[in-house]
């Protein structure tokens, strides 16, 4: 049975893999929130059996599924997928799901932070997130492994990136927002961090991607590939608001050094320009619901070529149809040599506010260190 533990990783020796070390396998959450995905979400559905089939290919895929569409997605997935019965409320495993913990005698954790929809009743982005907030828990339940939980601490997986060696990325738009944890100052929120992922260096960059729906969470802007080696989404286009956020992430990067003294490798990873807006016809389909206001034609949205999961030996990536497309996998394919690229356009997930990382979870391989 799955213990609470009161203790915290950083003194039982657990920490957060980097994601580009070996996976044991992903989970990921059904998509059916018709006021979230246009036409019962039946156009999200479908890409998004694309992706955990494409990473079915590389590692086994858990998908989570409630009881009304449990048997939509057993069938639509195929026998190489395993499909169990879980309610949520809308499909963001990475910021709902468990943050998964490794020691060095093959034991594995996790840590469940509290979720309250980015930002809570007055600045969140839905007004019930109970059943999300109780999916790290369960995942933990169904694995058997003991979990850490800090009382009023919200945190969502795609707030961080980290390198498994003691370096954590954060943006401050996200985690100062006042609909988190206006109780705590930023040191605070440091050391929660320190504690509970067990690392000792966070890098505090300021911003995200433009208009990010999750007060710019750290995974759309940038993605560890390895220690002290990241991609960062770029634009050269210096009218574009997203050039000067870009430009400070690449200047603080460049100025600071990892947990370990190391200096960062910083690939430019080239965002759509012109960026991406929704289109009449993609503005349609949606439920309509008293708070959220619903996309309209020529909307911007937060699209990212960062945004994309790597997996045992490929990276999954967002594409959006457009000609930066193919400079996203000659950097990506440049930089990761030994992973294969495996493309999706992945419109209809952003449309959602989102993209591949933001619906994907790895849970590490245990290792045993001798
Ligand atoms: O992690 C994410 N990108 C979640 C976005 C939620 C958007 C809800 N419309």
């Amino acid at each position: 049975m799955t213990k609470r533990l009161v203790s915290t990783p950083k003194k039982d020796g657990f920490r957060m893999p980097g994601e580009f070390e070996k996976h044991e396998k992903t989970w990921m959450i059904w998509p059916e929130k018709a006021d979230n995905w246009r036409y019962c979400a039946k156009p999200v559905q479908k890409v998004f059996i694309q992706v955990a089939k494409e990473i079915s290919k590389f590692e086994p895929v858990v998908v989570c599924a409630s009881s009304l569409q449990y048997q939509n997605a057993l069938k639509s997935l195929g026998n190489n997928i395993q499909v169990i019965e879980m309610s949520s409320d809308d499909m963001w495993i990475r910021d709902t799901g468990p943050a998964f913990l490794v020691d060095d005698k093959g034991n594995l954790r996790a840590v469940d932070w509290e979720f309250n929809a980015w930002g809570g009743l007055e600045y969140g982005l839905y007004s019930s997130w109970d059943k999300d907030n109780q999916i790290a828990k369960k995942i933990c339940e169904l694995e058997n492994i003991d979990l850490y939980k800090i009382d009023d601490f919200v945190l969502e997986g795609g707030s961080i990136h980290v390198d498994g060696e003691g370096t954590c990325i954060v943006t401050q738009a996200c985690l100062l927002h006042k609909g988190r944890n206006p109780h705590l100052s930023k040191n605070e929120i440091d050391q929660n961090l320190k504690n509970f992922l067990n690392v000792e260096k966070i890098i505090w960059l300021e911003n995200g991607i433009y208009l990010d729906e999750t007060d710019e969470h750290v995974d759309n802007i940038l993605h560890f590939i390895a220690p002290a080696t990241v991609v960062l989404a770029w634009t050269d286009d210096k009218n574009d608001p997203q050039y000067e956020m870009s430009k400070k992430a690449f200047d603080l990067l460049s100025s600071q050094k990892d947990s370990k003294g190391r200096e960062f490798k910083i690939h430019k990873l080239y965002l759509p320009n012109p960026p991406i807006t929704v289109t009449e016809e993609e503005a349609m389909g949606c439920d309509l619901v008293k708070e959220e206001i619903p996309k309209k034609k020529g909307d911007r949205q937060a699209a990212s070529y960062a945004n994309f999961l790597i997996v045992n030996g490929g990276v999954i990536l967002p594409i959006f149809n457009v000609k930066e497309d193919k400079i996203a996998v000659e950097t990506l394919q440049k930089v990761l040599p030994n992973h294969k690229i495996v493309t999706i356009n992945s419109r209809e997930i952003l449309l959602g506010g989102g993209n591949i990382h933001c619906i994907t979870q790895q849970q590490p391989l245990k290792v045993t260190k001798k």
